[in-house]
C-alpha cells in the first residue's frame, strides 16, 4: 500500500537531507521530485504546490536538518487534508430518523462492495441498515446486492429489473420508514461520464431520495481517472465524501491526495480488500505515516 509514493519521499529526503546548503542542487532535486510526485498519481498542480512551497521554506532557511525537512514535509501534505471539512458517519446516523446514503461511482470501482461492508458497520454499530438496489440496467446488478445482503444479514430493496431507479428509491424510503429502518444505502449503476442521460437519472435519484450524503466510490488503481470521476460527479451532482477502494493493491499512493485536492471534499473510507471487514476510517496520520517516514 502506497509503497511507490513512500519510496520517493525516503529518497527525497535523504538526497536534500545531505545538500541542504547548496540551493542550485536542491532546486534540481526539487524538479526531479515534483516529476516523481506527477508519475505517482499526485496531481501536477498538486506537485507543483508541494514543490513550491519547499522552495520557499528552503529560501527561508526553515528547512535546517532531516528532522525539519520531514516536518515540513508532512505539514505540507497534512494541510490539503485537513483544509476539507469531515464528518462522521455513524454520528450522523445517529442523528437522523432515516440516514440516507446515495452511492456514485463508475463501473467497477467497488461501489457495492463497499455498500455491503459499510451496512455491516451500521447493523454491528446497532443501526437497521436497508441496501437499495437502484441499478435496475445491469443484469445481475440486484442480484449481486441480494448476495451481499444474505452474508452480512441485510435486508435489500429492490424493484423490477427496468423499472425507473427514481421510482424504487422512492419506494424504499416508505418501506423503510414503516418498517423501522434507520439507515438507507443507495447502490447505483455504473454511470461512465460520457452517458448524459444515465446523469440525468442519477439527478433525478438524488432529487427523489435527498440524501444526506452523495459519497462517491473511486478505485485507486485507476490513478488520474479517479481524479476525473470525482470532478464529474461533483460536477453532476455533487460529492460530500469519497471512498477510496482497493488502496490494498495500489503502491503509486497519490489518489488520495489529488482527489481532495480536486474537489475539496473528504476522503471518508478506504478499501483495503475484498472481504466485509476489509474497509477502514480514512485518518490523516496514519496516510501521513504510511508516505513519510518519521526517520
Ligand atoms: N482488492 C480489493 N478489491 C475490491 C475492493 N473493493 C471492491 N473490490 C473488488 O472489486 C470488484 C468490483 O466490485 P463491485 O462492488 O462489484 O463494484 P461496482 O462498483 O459495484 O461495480 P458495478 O456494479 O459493475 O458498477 C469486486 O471483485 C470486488 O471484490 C477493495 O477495497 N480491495
Ligand atoms: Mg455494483
Amino acid at each position: 500500500m502506497f509503497k511507490r509514493i513512500r519510496t520517493v519521499f525516503s529518497k527525497f529526503i535523504d538526497k536534500a537531507s545531505a545538500i541542504l546548503l547548496s540551493r542550485d542542487r536542491l532546486v534540481e532535486l526539487i524538479e526531479d521530485f515534483k516529476l516523481e510526485l506527477i508519475s505517482n498519481d499526485v496531481a501536477y498542480d498538486v506537485a507543483e504546490e508541494i514543490c513550491n512551497r519547499i522552495r520557499e521554506a528552503v529560501d527561508e532557511k526553515i528547512v535546517k536538518d532531516r528532522e525539519s525537512l520531514i516536518h515540513l514535509l508532512r505539514n505540507i501534505i497534512r494541510y490539503y487534508f485537513e483544509a476539507v471539512e469531515r464528518f462522521d458517519l455513524l454520528k450522523e446516523a445517529r442523528e437522523n430518523k432515516l440516514y440516507k446514503i446515495v452511492f456514485l461511482g463508475v463501473n467497477g470501482v467497488g461501489k457495492t462492495t463497499t455498500i455491503a461492508k459499510l451496512a455491516l458497520i451500521f447493523k454491528e454499530n446497532g443501526f437497521k441498515p436497508l441496501m437499495v438496489a437502484a441499478d435496475t440496467f445491469r443484469a445481475g446488478a440486484q442480484e449481486q446486492l441480494r448476495i451481499h445482503g444474505e452474508k452480512i444479514g441485510v435486508p435489500v430493496f429492490s424493484g423490477k429489473y427496468g423499472a425507473d431507479p427514481a421510482a424504487v428509491v422512492y419506494d424504499s424510503i416508505s418501506y423503510a420508514s414503516n418498517r423501522g429502518f434507520n439507515v438507507l444505502l443507495v447502490d447505483t449503476a455504473g454511470r461512465m461520464h460520457v452517458d448524459v442521460d444515465l446523469v440525468e437519472e442519477l439527478k433525478k435519484i438524488v432529487r427523489v431520495a435527498k440524501p444526506h450524503r452523495n459519497l462517491l466510490v473511486v478505485d485507486a488503481l485507476t490513478g488520474n481517472d479517479a481524479v476525473e470521476q470525482a470532478r464529474f460527479f461533483d460536477g453532476a451532482v455533487g460529492v460530500d465524501g469519497v471512498i477510496v477502494t482497493k488502496v490494498d493493491a495500489y503502491e503509486q499512493g497519490g489518489v488520495p491526495l489529488s482527489v481532495v485536492y480536486a474537489i475539496r471534499k473528504p476522503i471518508i473510507m478506504i478499501g483495503t480488500g475484498q472481504g466485509y471487514k476489509d474497509i477502514k476510517y480514512f485518518s490523516i496520520d496514519d496516510f501521513l505515516d504510511k508516505i513519510i517516514s518519521l526517520k
